[in-house]
């Protein structure tokens, strides 16, 4: 049993005696702890005179936590409004702050309307807005289950004060969830449903249930608690679908020493797309019992691989050969220069006439992958003979080499007003971010003249 308390007003908190000043949980200048890291979701807002349905749409009702209850067979695109005060009087939501869990997966969406907490409690403002219910698995294996709001209860029993509109659905639900965390009620109350420890079940999926950044070659598993009849496992009961309920072709097959069963489709998956995977009520094991309710998890694909060129120290140009290239960006510091001297050794001379130069970093957004990551320089100050005059380095932080390119000297290469390109194949992406560093070896300053980061060609 856990207890939680919070405090999310940091303007409004009392000062106790003898105490430093309390704050609010997500105050960035204080804990820094936002409450969803923990719950899934967080306190957005309140309403005390006006409360709302607790809202589940046709995709939210397909989670298992719903499971014996006609929330999981509502028609694409529907959705069912429980009660008409189960939201309130204070509602979570998820918030992409940054701090959100893994796998958090959204089970209601229910528009409210009130006061809106601002800038980490400092503020309201008043608005509509939507509250979420949200489960996800922590690291630790427990299963953490956020009902939205505090009226949620209400749909269970009515409180002392004779509030509440039972219902059904949220009971059973609230069994479930209880299920899911191995407690089964001893004695449920009529109608409620609990789980036949001798019906099929699935232990775990491959991807997880609301996982993310998955890759798009990849076979979806279902491995089962006990031994399954495999003829009942097949492309018609075990299925993949696009977001419009189109069912990906595929081929299913069943290993019975793994209790597994693989969905392979048959060409990779497009990015970006959120994906249902589903094993129907036809699925049974090898003593006949078939799985109780149809058992549903979603995935979503990667993003696609980043193409991103950056003229450093210019505006945004498209080279001879078509690659457009953006004005410079995602730099930190350094200082530009710029040349009308004519550039040898390019077609695209735009790109060395002008420069990103001094103590600088570029920190690039990219999907994560495997990247090439070619690097332009010229040497625009300097005449000839200009071999020696600046020596420096240049490190990619994603990599272990430090620095990756040592001790360039680019005119000891190619001489002063000539294209110099330097590129590295195969850098694993993998936070999200290519970070370049300029470092200051010894001779003058660092510079750099564009900067390419594409998929890797390198298998
Ligand atoms: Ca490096
Ligand atoms: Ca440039």
């Amino acid at each position: 049993m856990t207890l939680l308390a919070r405090l999310e007003e940091a303007a409004q908190e009392p000062r106790w005696a003898g105490a430093g000043p309390t704050g609010a949980w997500r105050d960035p200048a204080g804990a820094n702890k936002p409450e969803n890291a923990l719950l899934g979701v967080m306190y957005v807002g309140d309403n005390s005179s006006s409360f709302f349905p607790f809202t589940v749409r046709a995709a939210d009702g397909t989670d298992s936590i719903y499971r014996y209850t006609a929330l999981q067979n509502q028609a694409a695109g529907s959705s069912t409004n429980i009660g008409t005060s189960l939201v309130g009087w204070e509602w979570d939501a998820r918030v992409a702050n940054g701090f959100e869990p893994p796998r958090v997966k959204t089970l209601s969406a229910s528009a409210v309307n009130g006061n809106l907490i601002q800038n980490n409690g400092a503020s309201y403002t008043t608005g509509p807005a939507t509250s979420n219910a949200a489960k996800y698995t922590a690291a630790s294996g427990a299963l953490v289950f956020a009902t939205g709001s505090n009226h949620w209860v209400r749909g269970l029993a009515l409180n002392s004060d004779g509030e509440g509109e039972p219902d059904s659905r949220i009971q059973q639900t609230a069994t479930n969830v209880f299920e899911d965390m191995g407690v089964a009620p001893a004695t449920p109350v009529s109608g409620i449903v609990l789980d036949n420890p001798a019906d099929p079940k699935v232990a775990s999926t491959s991807p997880p249930d609301a996982d993310t950044n998955v890759p798009i070659t990849t076979k979806v598993t279902a491995t089962f608690a006990a031994d399954m009849d495999a003829t009942t496992i097949t492309s018609s009961s075990f299925t993949l679908r696009q977001p419009g309920g189109t069912i990906v072709p595929a081929t299913v097959s069943y290993d019975a020493t793994s209790r597994t069963a693989t969905l392979t489709p048959s060409a990779q998956l497009a990015n970006a797309v959120t994906y249902t995977a589903k094993l129907d009520t036809t699925v049974k094991n090898v003593t006949g019992r078939a799985l109780p309710v149809a058992y549903t998890w979603v995935f979503t694909t990667i993003a696609p691989p980043t193409v991103l060129r950056i003229n450093s120290g210019g505006a945004a140009y498209t080279s001879s050969g078509g690659n457009v290239f953006v004005g410079d960006q995602n730099f930190f510091g350094g200082a530009t220069n710029s040349t009308t001297a004519s550039i040898t050794g390019t077609s695209d001379q735009t790109l060395y006439k002008n420069e990103r130069w001094g103590s600088f970093s570029y920190a690039i957004p990219v999907t994560p992958g495997t990247y090439d990551i070619r690097l332009h320089f010229v040497e625009m100050y300097y005449s000839a003979p200009c071999a020696g005059k600046r020596i420096f380095s240049v490190d990619i932080g994603d990599t272990p080499a430090s620095p990756d390119l040592p001790n360039l000297d680019i005119c000891a290469q190619v001489g002063p007003n000539a294209a110099l390109v330097k590129t590295l194949v195969g850098v694993n992406l993998t936070d999200g971010f290519l970070n370049i560093q300029s470092i200051y070896g010894t001779m003058d300053d660092p510079e750099i003249a564009a900067i390419e980061v594409y998929p890797s060609i390198v298998p």
